[in-house]
């Protein structure tokens, strides 16, 4: 009969999860876990240099493949620090499990030193929380915790192991088979007939397309099932590469910056195909306004956002594959030419009036040219910002798990560590990270977990010395009452780059930017890209806060 530690069990058991890389900082409170983990030849630990930065790698690892990943924490503020990340987790829908230690079990609830109630504190930015009181409990809780995150709509689970439990012996007979995630129930076939005869029915349909698409595998049923019925196509920014953003039925992304066409398209249509999307106040502006005619087939595997916001919807329960892939095999084949040609005219008469500056000194020509010297196999992640609405509307996204964005939470300082997680899960891949000053110096530490780890990552920063999307707000809605959203003092980011021991240019000092460019975008390692950006040009269009899609502001392409 095998007799080990908890600790050692647990290594046992993530061994088993065919997990090969964590990412986490010891302290205090997991130092049993970490004995134990320097003893597995298995899995590789990345240090990351901030607990929300560990997280955020986890994510990286998660999104980019579809599977489970951990990061580790130590308890109180080890485990304090992982809150965020793991709130941005539960809001997107990724599967991360968070192990943290916590004080010895007689300890806890004594105000002990860096103790802090993690599990208390995580259960509304979690899908499921343990709190171990046993180290026998590991060889139910860790399966479990990897079934619950992986199943259904993913997402993040914490568990939480007091020390005396990670040193606890533990005897066993067998260890359980790894956690897998559960088959889907089955759908309502009636309803999706139901929905299908809608389908081939209407006028002029809309297939809107969410982050669950990509969850559930289904982009490429989705695009046949467009094809086949002629569906034009929205995305969420979660959404992005569920369609490739050249297909002919792509109207992009949808929502406060989208194209004005989409948005008018999404006024128009009379039936709304929702897949894998939860009507997020972003993508759907002034919800009593957005697609007012339409009747609405809403497919999601998470059944409470079934008539969350939209109420009166044909819902379907059910993995948005298994769906798309009923509704291809029932609807008809269709090719609507006046719908088409209803959208060419929106197209034509409101054309998405992106700054088309051949420059990569330019916010715009900066995304086109990194994505076109990085090629269609790169991941990009991005910060949060304005940097991040250019990269959405103008980076030629073709595949699903290609681009990587804090789309729920918006969490400044996620695109850096979220980069080192999916170059560690994709070692042959390049990886690149458009960023704002603001974003980057929010998570800038982990910097030198890429250098320590040579990671083919390219850090491209849009340096506005300004929190860019707020002082546009500021300017727009608050009557140009700038404030609090500039930065006083200018930093040398290439210089701070080399200091952590990566490669860094300044654009702005150079005399062939665009070969400057794609020579360091084509270089091995990691590196810093700087472009100074006039902090004074805005993302266009954009709908008002809580305003109709219609209402879009439009402003001048100042690119
Ligand atoms: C952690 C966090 N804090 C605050 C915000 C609010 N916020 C949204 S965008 C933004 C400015 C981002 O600035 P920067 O990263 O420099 O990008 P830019 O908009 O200038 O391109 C801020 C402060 C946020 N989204 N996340």
């Amino acid at each position: 009969m095998p007799s080990m530690t908890g600790a050692e069990l647990l290594i046992r058991l993530l061994e088993r999860q065919e997990i090969t890389t964590v990412a986490g900082i010891p302290g205090g409170t997991n130092l049993p876990i970490y004995d134990a983990l320097g003893r597995s030849s298995r899995i590789r630990h990345v240090l990351a240099r901030h607990e929300q930065g560990a997280a955020f790698m986890a994510q990286g690892m998660a999104r980019s493949t579809g599977k489970p990943a951990v990061c580790m924490a130590t308890s109180g503020p080890g485990a304090t620090n992982l809150l965020t990340a793991i709130a941005d987790a539960k809001l997107d829908s990724v599967p991360i499990v968070c192990i943290t230690g916590q004080v010895p079990l007689g300890l806890v609830g004594t105000d002990a030193f860096q103790e802090m109630d993690i599990y208390g504190m995580s259960i509304p930015v979690t899908k499921h929380n343990y709190l171990v009181r046993s180290a026998r409990e590991l060889l139910h809780v860790i399966p479990e915790a990897f079934r619950i995150a992986a199943s259904g709509r993913p997402g993040p689970v914490l568990v939480d192991i007091p020390k005396d439990i990670q040193c606890q012996s533990v005897t066993f007979d067998m260890l359980p088979a790894p956690g897998t995630p559960e088959t889907s129930p089955d759908p309502d076939i009636d309803q999706l007939n139901r929905a299908a005869e809608m389908i081939s029915r209407s006028r002029k349909p809309i297939l809107y397309l969410g982050g669950g698409v990509t969850q559930s595998g289904a982009s490429e049923t989705a695009t046949r099932l467009a094809e086949k019925n002629t569906l034009p196509s929205v995305m969420t920014l979660m959404g992005l590469g569920a369609m490739p953003h050249s297909h002919p039925l792509s109207l992009g992304m949808l929502g406060m910056h989208a194209a004005k066409h989409t948005n008018l398209a999404l006024q128009e249509c009379d039936l709304l195909i929702a897949a894998g999307v939860r009507f997020d106040d972003r993508a759907t502006g002034r919800l009593e306004e957005f697609c007012p005619d339409a009747d609405i087939i809403h497919i999601d595997i998470d059944p409470s956002e079934l008539g969350k916001l939209k109420t009166d919807c044909v819902g379907i329960v059910c993995d948005v594959k298994t769906a798309l892939e009923h509704l291809l095999a029932n609807v008809q084949d269709k090719q609507r030419g006046e719908w088409v040609d209803r959208i060419a005219t929106l197209k034509r008469d409101f054309p998405a009036l992106l700054p088309k500056t051949a420059s990569p000194l330019s916010p715009y020509g900066l995304v086109r040219h990194a994505a076109e010297y990085v090629g269609p196999d790169a991941i990009v992640t991005t910060d949060v910002g304005q940097h991040q609405m250019r990269a959405a509307q103008a980076y030629p996204v073709t595949r699903a798990r290609q681009f990587l964005t804090s789309g729920g939470l918006g969490t400044m300082g996620f695109g850096l560590p979220a980069a080192i997680g999916a170059a560690l899960a994709h070692p042959d891949r390049s990886v690149i990270c458009f960023t704002g000053d603001g974003s980057l110096l929010m998570n800038i530490q982990e910097l030198a977990t890429a250098a320590e780890h040579n990671l083919n990552i390219k850090i491209v920063l849009a340096d506005n010395r300004a929190l860019g999307l707020v002082q546009q707000q500021q300017e727009l809605f608050y009557e140009n009452r700038k404030f609090a959203s500039s930065y006083g003092n200018a930093l040398d980011f290439t210089t701070i780059a080399k200091g952590f021991g990566i490669a860094s240019a300044d654009l702005a000092n150079s005399e062939d930017p665009a070969s400057d460019l794609r020579d360091i975008l084509g270089s091995n390692g990691p590196a810093l890209i700087r472009i100074p950006v006039n902090a004074a040009e805005n993302v266009y269009p954009m709908v008002p806060p809580g305003a109709a899609n219609t209402t879009m502001i439009e402003g001048a392409a100042n690119d």
